[in-house]
């Protein structure tokens, strides 16, 4: 498991943070997601050869959010 943050543009309230973290589930081999809209990150923990970081960015931006890095 390798675990990441993903900093995130566009997310403001808990529909977001419901948004993002059902989308990230719903991929294969998602350990944890965590959502912090003060900062907003996703900290993502992933099994790399399962979901990779860009499928998993690619899964955020599908949401309407965009990825800052
Ligand atoms: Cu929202």
């Amino acid at each position: 498991m390798n675990n990441e943050t993903i900093k995130v543009e566009g997310m403001s309230c808990e529909h977001c943070v419901k948004a993002v973290t059902n989308a990230v589930n719903a991929l294969p081999g998602i350990g944890s997601v965590e959502v912090d809209l003060k900062s907003g990150t996703v900290k993502v923990e992933h099994d790399p050869s399962q979901s990779t970081l860009d499928k998993i960015k690619f899964e955020i931006e599908e949401q309407g959010y965009d990825i800052v890095s």
